[in-house]
């Protein structure tokens, strides 16, 4: 029996609703990957939550080769990365040119690179099962204790995490929140909390989530916008953890990842930064940001909203480019937000 084509609100601008065909869902609508993924399932958030700006998720690797009919123009388009395009990586630091763009500290208050990666071998978050789940954690927990210097920290699992202790380390935007109604609807909060943890140095400049939307999401944070040192502190922390856990990458995509928007890099760099006058007209604001590729997020993360004229801005493209120019897309735009924000 054939499923019926989903309804999308009038209003809708998804990427799954622009993208979704009759003809593709007819094609697609019972199609499972080998590791049992369902079209059904790779459509579900973006169906349940009509304001989703993507709406997809892929639950195995697999899941970018038999959905493509609708995977890959959302990618084309989010990314801006055509089929015949390839993607490559530079992680080199000594590559990046960003200096501190506010060294009086007057604009921005903090700056976060993270990226993305998932395990070899394994299904992704939303076609885990649960004690996949939790071998995942036991692996990734074991190589982020044997490191040492300023990478050395704890591990600390969500399950049996004082509240008090879980609520602070969310204010303080250390750690992901419970119940995103996207990953619910993606099968991603599945045996919540079992599974999931963060581990962080002492000064919290260093951090991983563990099985939240990826697998592992390695961060590097810190007060001020220094970029060059974040980053640099970042890439030692992949290299290190790359010892002992194999990533699942692809020769097309990169880095693959639940969300097809977290491909290729699955870097995102982002600023908190202050411009109370400049986001009075978003218009103009999101002229610059657009100009540099940038998205504009709230403070407490995607899908919240700026509070007192502060701002997440960071990198949107992520795959096609290389980590390098994630960051110079970042910097170049902030430099260019605090100067339109210094003529106001
Ligand atoms: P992700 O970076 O994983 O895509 P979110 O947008 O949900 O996810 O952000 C995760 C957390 O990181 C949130 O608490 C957010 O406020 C925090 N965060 C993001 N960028 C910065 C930053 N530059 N400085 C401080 N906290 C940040
Ligand atoms: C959505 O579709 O809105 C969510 N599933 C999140 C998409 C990823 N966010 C983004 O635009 N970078």
């Amino acid at each position: 029996m054939s499923a019926t084509f989903p309804k999308f609100d009038s209003d809708c601008s998804s990427l799954l609703c622009r993208y979704l065909s009759q003809q593709t869902f007819s094609v697609l609508h019972d199609k499972v990957t080998a590791s049992g993924y369902t079209f059904l399932q790779a459509i579900n958030s973006g169906v349940v939550n009509q304001d989703s700006g993507v709406g997809v998720y892929a639950g195995d690797a697999e899941s970018y080769t038999l959905f493509a009919p609708l995977f890959d123009p959302i990618i084309a388009d989010y990314h801006g990365f055509s089929s015949t395009d390839t993607h490559c990586s530079n992680l080199n630091p000594e590559k990046l040119f960003a200096p501190d763009p506010d060294p009086d500290a007057k604009y921005i208050l903090s700056t976060r690179i993270r990226v993305g990666r998932n395990v070899a071998g394994m299904p992704l978050g939303p076609g885990l099962a649960a004690p996949q789940r939790k071998s995942i954690e036991a692996q990734v927990a074991k190589s982020l204790t044997n490191l040492s210097g300023e990478l050395a920290g704890n591990y600390y699992s969500l399950t049996g995490m004082d509240e008090t202790v879980r609520n602070q380390l969310i204010a303080d935007h250390f750690l992901f929140k419970a119940g995103d109604r996207f990953l619910e609807a993606a099968g991603l909060n599945r045996d919540w909390p079992a599974g999931r943890g963060i581990f962080h140095n002492l000064q919290k400049t260093f951090l991983v989530w563990v099985n939240e939307e990826d697998q592992l999401r390695i961060i590097s944070m810190q007060q001020g916008g220094d970029l060059e040192v974040v980053f640099a502190r970042l890439v030692k922390a992949i290299r290190e953890i790359e010892k002992s856990v194999s990533f699942l990458f692809d020769a097309r995509l990169g880095y693959l990842t639940s969300c097809p928007t977290n491909l290729g890099t699955a870097m995102r760099a982002s600023v908190h930064i202050r411009l109370p006058k400049l986001s009075l007209d978003m218009v103009d604001f999101k002229r610059i940001t657009d100009l540099h590729h940038l998205q504009i997020r709230g403070i407490h993360g995607e899908h919240s909203e700026g509070e007192g004229g502060i701002f997440d801005i960071s990198n949107k493209r992520r795959l096609g480019v290389t980590e390098v120019e994630c960051v110079q897309d970042m910097y170049a735009g902030v430099v260019a937000l605090i100067q339109q924000e210094k003529v106001l």
